[in-house]
């Protein structure tokens, strides 16, 4: 019996389900299931469609074909991104956001056949060249949602009065926003961020939505004219976002009317004038002001308990930030970066339970950083105060912390090992300080660090960390500091290193050649160590574009291999459009800054252009010949070769180098002559062949002309050496140099200048003549008595003749 009545219920099931799928008519109309069909059909699917795709967070999203599985078979309430209403069955929602739709969109598109539809979203899809024009026609719609969508026309006057949503954000609208928007008086909701061709202007006279708009988003339009009086009877604004709108001036009256404001974001303007007025928005939760000019205390800060994000960062702010704050326990986020606030950091931020962000960077905060009570801090960037004692032990016990940055300040004691604690930091910024003792071994375990900056402060020891496989260490700056010892091998391990700066330690070692196989290395810095021997390897060094290894005891010849291997110097990324710097993802919270010798400088790069590339092998002992191969090096842009006992010519080859912008040959053993092919060097900014053998004629013309005696001096055989202003100390003295024109020079060639005589006279009496043109070219009289008399007798009467003219390229070509 038991049996019967299983088999009877499970046949009953059945029947009533057979029943009610066949008895049950489509829940939705057909015509609407072809009109959604029809719509289907008028798209492409293509994932590019939907690549700008984010949530009101700003995550990004996972996009997903929607439609892909609409079908006839269906009910089309049951689609994906459809929704029926449950009584009626019709359409009222289809939400197509970051659906990877791709084609046109037409005014008579099926999709306005749909005339219950009440929310409608098709963000993040690519309706690149329709004319969208929602023809509403869609009378019954209540939310539209096009964020993302090409829209790229004026905004239709069209559509329907009773909106409460509308998400127009990067939509490319031009013109002026319709007044009528504004009047729509069910409106809650109106987001025309970053549509910078949208001129909008706020109505004078009472809005017809004051009464219901919560949020409005005008970030990046073209605001213009002023907030009106009528601004303030927005009393259910709840989030206002007009930051980069150009407001300037005091903050608008209408503005503190808005006590119900909970979210106000006016980043990126020109307001000005003092805060103190802030405390009337006792219901704030979002507060962002960053970028404009306003000064003033922070006093309003009181008991705010609801405050989640203060941002005043880069404004005028003075003094200290008050102690007697109580509440703001919900506080979660600071950045009060780049202002001129000074004091100790109070003690009620460290207590502030829910910390997650803490930015105080570039003001001038003194005293000790105190323990935190927070367990929850994502990011400490106390950059470029005056804060001292040494790190707190609750920054090195915390589960979140991905940032932290305590650059340039008087920081003091050791590293602890501690700090490998942190399992999440991606950037650990100590550079500047007086940090002291040894680096910890294990900072070589920790496997999320992205940069890792201890540089410019007093440690010393050898470079303990043993790098583990498998890290992220993209950036390690260990430069300046008392560093001893051997290049760690472990680096090997460090696969995605770009950076890495050694210099200014005391390492004793021979060059770590196997630094060339790691595969994204793009600068070394090695300069000032006491690195030695013979560089020779087979090493690929490919990704190279800064490789310094000046002021070390490296010898035996240049290294031919290694040039050969610097792949990335053989091409000139000139015309690579946008600049692209060298590691530098993080270049929000930190620069990757580098000291390079160029132009005669010593410089600090804020950031490095992976357009500059630099060889610097200065100061060490190399002998031999300026290898060929270097004119391959395409890219380069400095190239500092001094201070070596190089001999040999300068290779021809290096014409090649048509970016090449500093040269420096200087104190070495170069003999020959400078060839004029080096004229294609028309990028050279600074010269320096100084203290060589070299001999002959100075090239003439292009960058040349612009080189002064010191590129050339003490080269005993050098002839046309040109004037130098380094000379003229005298005040009194007017500068004779002016840059010559040759093709001009060339047509008056018959009056060949006093000098072009001269050497066309002797062309061994070099040292003579240069001192002659000094001479001359600073009126020192006295100087003639170093000179044969009837020279000087000729020189006293052609200069009176062609005194204004410098033709040394003529002179050149006349005696040789
Ligand atoms: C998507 O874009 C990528 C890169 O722009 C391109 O290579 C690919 O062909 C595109 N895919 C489609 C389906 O268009
Ligand atoms: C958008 O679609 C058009 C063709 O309709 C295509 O030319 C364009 O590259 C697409 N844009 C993106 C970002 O995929
Ligand atoms: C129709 O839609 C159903 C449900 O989404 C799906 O399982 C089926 O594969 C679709 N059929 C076709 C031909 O696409
Ligand atoms: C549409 O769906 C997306 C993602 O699922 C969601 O973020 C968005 O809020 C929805 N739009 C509407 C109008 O509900
Ligand atoms: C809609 O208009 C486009 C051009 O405006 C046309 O090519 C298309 O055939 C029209 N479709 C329908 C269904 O009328
Ligand atoms: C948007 O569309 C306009 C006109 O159709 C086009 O000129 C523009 O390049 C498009 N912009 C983007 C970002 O696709
Ligand atoms: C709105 O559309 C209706 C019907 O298409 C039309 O009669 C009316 O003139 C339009 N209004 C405006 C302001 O364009
Ligand atoms: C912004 O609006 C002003 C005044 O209406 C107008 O002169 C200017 O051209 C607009 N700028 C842009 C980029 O549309
Ligand atoms: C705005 O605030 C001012 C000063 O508090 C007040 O006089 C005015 O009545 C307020 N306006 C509205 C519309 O509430
Ligand atoms: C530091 O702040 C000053 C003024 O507040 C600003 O001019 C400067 O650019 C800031 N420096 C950095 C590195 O942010
Ligand atoms: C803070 O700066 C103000 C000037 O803005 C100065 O008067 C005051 O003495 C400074 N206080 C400290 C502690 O440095
Ligand atoms: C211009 C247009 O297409 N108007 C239509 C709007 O929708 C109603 C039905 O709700 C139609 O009757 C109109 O013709």
């Amino acid at each position: 019996m038991g049996c019967v009545k299983v088999v009877f219920f499970i046949l009953y099931t059945f029947l009533c389900q057979l029943a009610f799928a066949s008895s049950s008519p489509h829940l939705c109309p057909k015509d609407q299931a072809l009109a959604l069909l029809q719509f289907k059909h008028m798209f492409t699917i293509n994932p590019n469609a939907s690549d700008y795709c984010y949530d009101i967070t700003g995550q990004k999203i996972q996009s997903y074909p929607t439609t892909l599985f609409w079908n006839k078979s269906t009910d089309c309430c049951s689609w994906d991104g459809v929704h029926c209403d449950e009584t009626t069955g019709q359409v009222i929602e289809l939400n197509l956001s970051c659906s990877q739709l791709q084609g046109k969109f037409h005014s008579n598109s099926s999709l306005f056949q749909l005339f219950n539809l009440k929310r409608l979203d098709l963000s993040y899809n690519n309706f690149s060249g329709s004319l969208i024009s929602p023809k509403l026609n869609l009378t019954q719609l209540r939310e539209l949602r096009l964020n993302f969508v090409n829209i790229s026309s004026t905004l239709p006057l069209n559509f329907s009065s009773y909106l409460t949503t509308l998400g127009l954000l990067y939509t490319n609208l031009r013109g002026e926003l319709p007044e009528r928007v504004f009047h729509l008086s069910d409106l809650e909701s109106l987001d025309l961020s970053n549509n910078p061709q949208l001129t909008v202007r706020f109505p004078t006279t009472k809005w017809n939505s004051s009464a219901s708009l919560m949020q409005l988003y005008l970030y990046g339009v073209n605001f213009t004219g002023r907030i009106p009086e009528s601004f303030s009877h927005l009393t259910s604004l709840h989030e206002l976002d007009m930051s980069h709108s150009n407001l300037s001036g005091p903050i608008p009256k209408p503005l503190w009317n808005l006590t119900n404001i909970e979210s106000l974001f006016l980043d990126d303007n020109h307001l000005e004038g003092p805060i103190s007025q802030f405390s009337r928005f006792g219901k704030l939760r979002y507060l962002s002001l960053r970028n404009n000019n306003l000064d003033g205390r922070l006093e309003f800060l009181s008991s705010n308990n609801r405050l989640e994000l203060l941002d005043f960062s880069s404004n005028y702010l003075t003094g200290p930030i008050p102690t007697n704050v109580s509440g703001l326990q919900n506080l979660q986020r600071i950045y009060l970066s780049s202002n001129y606030l000074n004091g100790t950091i109070p003690s009620w931020i460290f207590f502030l339970p829910s910390l997650r962000e803490l930015d105080l960077n570039n003001n001038t905060f003194s005293g000790k950083i105190q323990e935190f009570k927070s367990k929850t801090l994502s990011i400490v960037t106390l950059k470029q105060n005056k804060l001292e004692g040494p790190i707190p032990k609750s920054l090195l016990n915390q589960q979140f912390l991905r940032a932290l940055l305590l650059s340039q300040n008087n920081i003091s004691g050791h590293i602890s090992s501690a700090i490998c604690n942190l399992k999440t930091l991606v950037i650990l910024d100590l550079k500047s300080n007086n940090l002291e003792g040894t680096i910890p071994q294990c900072l070589g375990e920790m496997s999320t660090v992205w940069i890792l900056d201890l540089s410019n402060n007093g440690l010393s020891g050898t470079i303990n960390p043993i790098f583990t496989i498998e890290n992220r260490f993209n950036i390690i700056k260990l430069n300046d500091n008392k560093l001893q010892g051997k290049v760690p091998s472990s680096l090997i391990n460090c696969e995605k290193l770009e950076f890495l700066d050694l210099s200014n330690n005391e390492l004793n070692d021979a060059f770590p050649k196997w630094l060339g196989d790691l595969p994204h290395l793009q600068i070394l810095n090695l300069r000032s160590n006491k690195l030695y021997g013979p560089i020779r390897t087979e090493n690929l060094f490919a990704q190279i574009r800064i490789i310094d290894l000046s002021s070390n005891g490296f010898s035996g010849d240049l290294p031919v291999n290694l040039f050969q291997n610097f792949q990335a110097m053989k091409t000139n990324g000139e015309n690579s459009g946008t600049p692209k710097y060298v590691a530098d993802i993080y270049s929000y919270y930190y620069k990757n800054s580098l000291k390079v010798t160029t132009k005669g400088l010593d410089q600090e790069l804020p950031r490095v252009l992976t357009t500059q590339i630099i060889i610097d092998l200065s100061r060490n002992r190399f002998e031999g010949c300026i290898p060929n191969i270097i004119g391959d090096l395409v890219g380069l842009r400095t190239l500092n070769l001094s201070h070596n006992v190089l001999e040999g010519h300068i290779p021809e080859s290096l014409q090649h180098l048509s970016v090449l912008e500093s040269l420096d040959l200087s104190s070495n053993k170069i003999g020959g002559e400078i060839s004029q092919q080096l004229l294609s060097l028309t990028s050279l900014e600074v010269l320096n062949l100084s203290h060589n053998h070299l001999v002959g004629c100075i090239p003439k013309g292009n960058q040349f002309n612009t080189f002064e005696n010191n590129s050339y001096q003490g080269n005993d055989g050098l002839r046309g050496l040109p004037p130098s202003r380094d000379f003229g100390r005298d005040d009194r003295v007017p500068q004779k140099t002016i840059p010559v024109e040759l093709d001009h020079e060339e047509e008056d060639s018959p009056m060949i200048s006093w000098q072009a005589v001269l050497m066309g006279y002797s062309c061994g009496l070099v040292i003579g003549l240069s001192v002659i043109y000094i001479m001359w070219s600073t009126q020192y009289p006295t100087w003639f008595s170093r000179m044969d008399l009837k020279l000087e007798h000729r020189i006293s009467t052609r200069m009176k003749r062609h005194k204004k003219r410098y033709k040394c390229a003529l002179t050149c070509r006349y005696s040789t």
